[in-house]
């Protein structure tokens, strides 16, 4: 399509997943025709993938809420903003009047981490509440990395990065970035960057239950048992440590404890975890010995080892591995990032490293970290009567938390329930009152989270491609208004007051100016192609907060979970035992993406991979339909049978199942396909973490009819 006289192009930041890539927009009678990636965009560099046009399709999508509303039934009445937020108001501010600030509960869902003004406005919004229960997606998700951090580095954010572009060996577990486009680790074109880290004589090994889209361009592929990567971690840091390829660099001064996890590591040899793991003795030691032997090494795990019962060791590990061969903080190893805005140095200032275990959950004793619970026993404290009042920010838990509908049932009688949300989904389903939002290009952007995270230090600044429709509102004000509404001390009210009057341009503005690179709103704001602020630099031991400025090798709640891992060792195959996996999808985000006809268009994706060994010896073929159970619940899915899955295993995706009265969402619900999370098991989690452990579910599955 040729461009006619009255079109525009406009640049803008993608916000679907955390690569974060630059757009090229064009718009024409106010939609946009074309989303393209920006090729001169310093960062990403033309990269896009199949979903960015999809933000349009949001944007425009008729089942999108556009008006304020509040619940009657199933039914909706639309209100004005006023009436919505005074009666949200209203509700929280009686519930946590008459039962105390923690009968109150917020979960903060993913998008937030795209949404640098809206984290903000939810920052606000906790403050007025002023200690409402808080979960958020964080523990269904990489809680494991954030504990190391704070344990080993001093600080939750501060969080290492493959230095991917100067890497020479890349050893991937649990993660799939092919698909994901990365994660903990913005790197836009991840599959370009691999295959030129291959191109100049890397290597790249993925450890994967299933045979995934990474692991079909890496040099190597080993299948592993869901849940056990803990394990070959430990073998791999005992085979270092008594094969004496250990070398540290010059970190070796700035480490503590590596005498603990020597003698931590030395039972765990190859020969024992060879068959819990599935992976052979020889591969161990071989992997370990590359590892050290190269230049520029690393070791990368996402949410593959996070999702399981071991996520806490496994997070652990990985940097242990990274310290112990010398790629921590190395040049093409595991890094740290410089962003525009300092988010670990300011969270220092104010007192806020993170913190773990201070109190834990009412019911099962789950520990906090960072001011957190795990979201694996919302519904409980729920049930239970702790909670009686919930604000959901862009969060789908239902869909996205193990139970899924226990938690839906538990929303049911809650006496509040407040979604500041874009759609009606199994979860917003049963807000009390609704609050719509501004969404992707009709907002002004800057990456806070996701910058900390990046590949390569930069910052971008996108102006609004869009005006809003006018019913709805940016996360920030929805979120800094409600939270005038409901401080009922002085000192909170002037808080939302003052923040709500600064604006959030004005916050990012004075933490940039503030920060090592000392840029500014407007600077940015001329650069739509954005900012680049060099390759990543080493900073230990300068960036630590540990207290004695070291990286801590051996924690203590790490050194003192190590016990469960002998159990795991012992712990035997069980014949015919299934363990379920999740995957994701190039052409779906999480749980709500599936209302855009053009990425759920095409054969069904919500199947079962099940190898051909496991649907043989129960008569299954590729699209039967089979009863897929756990201990909490089933679901119908079709089989796709395939050798790409392990021999006992089973992957489903997550994210599906659009149904139940009152979602809105007319297209999903034609391909609704079931949730995993209907099946997840909340009782599973990371006994150190709490983390929601959704890898490894044990589940039969058996023909439907
Ligand atoms: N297209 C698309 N992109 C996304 C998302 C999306 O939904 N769709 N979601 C975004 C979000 S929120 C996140 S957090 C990131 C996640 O990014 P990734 O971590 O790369 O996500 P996955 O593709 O789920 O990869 C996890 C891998 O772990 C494997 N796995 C499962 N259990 C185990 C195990 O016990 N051990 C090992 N070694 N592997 C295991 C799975 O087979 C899978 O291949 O992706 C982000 N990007
Ligand atoms: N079994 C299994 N479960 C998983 C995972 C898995 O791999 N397997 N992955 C986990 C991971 S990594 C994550 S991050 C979580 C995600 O868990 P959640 O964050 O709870 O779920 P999402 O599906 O991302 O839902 C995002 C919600 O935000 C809304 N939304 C989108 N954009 C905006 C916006 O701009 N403003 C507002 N206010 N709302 C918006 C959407 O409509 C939706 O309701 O799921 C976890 N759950
Ligand atoms: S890779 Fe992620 S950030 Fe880039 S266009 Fe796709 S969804 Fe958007
Ligand atoms: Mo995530």
């Amino acid at each position: 399509m040729t461009a006619t006289p009255a079109a525009r192009t406009a640049f803008a930041t993608c916000v679907l997943c955390e690569a974060s890539c630059g757009l090229q927009v064009t718009v024409e009678n106010g939609k946009a025709t074309r989303v393209e990636g920006n090729d001169r965009d310093v960062f990403s560099k033309g990269h896009v993938c199949p979903k960015a046009v999809a933000l349009e399709d949001v944007r425009l999508d008729p089942d999108r809420v556009r008006e304020p509303f509040v619940r009657e039934g199933t039914a909706r009445r639309n209100v004005g903003w006023q009436e919505a937020l005074g009666t949200a108001a209203a509700g929280l501010k009686r519930i946590q009047r008459e039962h105390g600030p923690r009968a109150v509960a917020v979960y903060l869902g993913n998008p937030m981490a795209h949404n640098g003004h809206g984290l903000l406005g939810a920052g606000v919004l906790l403050g007025a509440l002023r200690q409402p229960t808080r979960f958020s997606a964080t523990s269904a998700d990489q809680l494991p990395h954030m504990l190391a951090s704070l344990e080993m580095f001093g600080h939750q954010a501060l969080l290492p990065v493959p230095d991917v572009d100067r890497c020479q060996f890349f050893l991937c577990l649990g993660a799939n970035p092919l698909v994901s486009n990365g994660s903990i680790m913005t790197a836009p074109g991840i599959e370009r960057r691999l295959s030129d880290l291959r191109a100049r004589g890397g290597k790249l090994v993925v450890v994967d239950p299933r045979r995934t889209e990474t692991a079909a361009v890496a040099d190597e592929h080993h299948f592993i048992r869901p849940g056990t990567d803990a394990l070959l971690l430990l073998a791999m840091v005992q085979t270092l440590l008594e094969g004496e390829h250990a070398n540290p660099g010059r970190l070796r001064p700035h480490l503590t404890g590596l005498d603990e996890v020597q003698r931590l590591a030395k039972p765990f040899t190859p020969e024992r975890v060879a068959p819990v793991t599935g992976i052979g003795a020889d591969v161990i030691r071989r992997l370990s010995r590359e590892l050290a032997a190269s230049p520029a090494g690393v070791v990368y795990g996402r949410v593959g080892v996070c999702h399981s019962e071991f996520g806490g060791l496994a997070g652990w590990l990985l940097n242990v591995l990274n310290a112990l061969t010398g790629n921590l903080d190395r040049e093409g190893g595991s890094m740290f990032t410089t962003p525009a805005v300092d988010v670990v140095r300011l969270g220092a200032l104010l007192g806020q490293r993170g913190s773990f275990a201070r109190y834990h959950s009412r019911v099962r004793g789950l520990p906090e970290f960072g001011g957190e619970l795990p979201v694996a026993c919302l519904a409980e404290e729920i049930e239970a009567g702790h909670i009686k009042g919930l604000v959901t920010i862009a969060g789908n838990p239902v869909s996205s938390t193990p139970n899924g509908e226990r938690l839906a049932r538990a929303l049911e009688t809650l006496d509040t329930m407040v979604s500041v949300d874009i759609y009606r989904n199994e979860t917003t389903r049963h807000a009390s009152v609704f609050l719509p939002t501004t969404f992707g290009l009709e907002r002004e952007h800057y990456d806070l989270a996701l910058s900390i995270v990046s590949v390569r230090n930069f910052a971008r600044w996108s102006k609004p491609v869009f005006e809003p429709p006018p019913g709805v509102r940016d996360d920030w004000d929805v979120l800094t208004d409600l939270a005038s509404g409901v401080a009922y001390g002085i000192k909170e009210k002037v808080a939302a007051r003052a923040a709500r009057a600064l604006g959030a341009r004005r916050v990012f503005d004075l933490a940039m100016r503030a920060g090592p690179h000392r840029v500014t709103v407007d600077a940015l704001e001329k650069q739509p192609h954005g900012v680049d602020l060099g390759p990543l630099q080493p900073r230990l031991p300068d960036a630590l907060h540990t207290s004695d400025r070291r990286v801590h090798l051996a924690p203590k709640h790490f050194v003192d979970d190590v016990p469960r891992l002998h159990a795991l060792l012992e712990r035997a195959v069980v014949d015919g035992e299934l363990l379920l996996i999740g995957r994701r999808s190039l052409r779906s985000n999480n749980s709500w993406m599936h209302n855009s006809h053009r990425l759920v268009k095409g054969r069904p994706r919500c199947t079962l991979l099940m190898h051909p060994r496991d649907a043989g010896a129960r008569g299954l073929t590729t699209g039967t339909q089979v009863k897929l159970r756990s201990r909490v619940g089933e679901v119908r899915v079709p089989v796709e049978v395939t050798d790409d899955i392990a021999p006992g295993v089973v992957s489903l995706p997550h994210g599906w199942g659009q149904t139940g009265p009152g979602v809105e969402l007319r297209i999903a619900r034609e391909q609704a396909g079931a949730s995993i999370n209907d099946v997840t098991d909340d009782a599973r989690v990371d006994a150190l973490s709490g983390n929601a452990a959704f890898s490894g579910t044990p589940v039969q599955v058996e023909r439907a009819d």
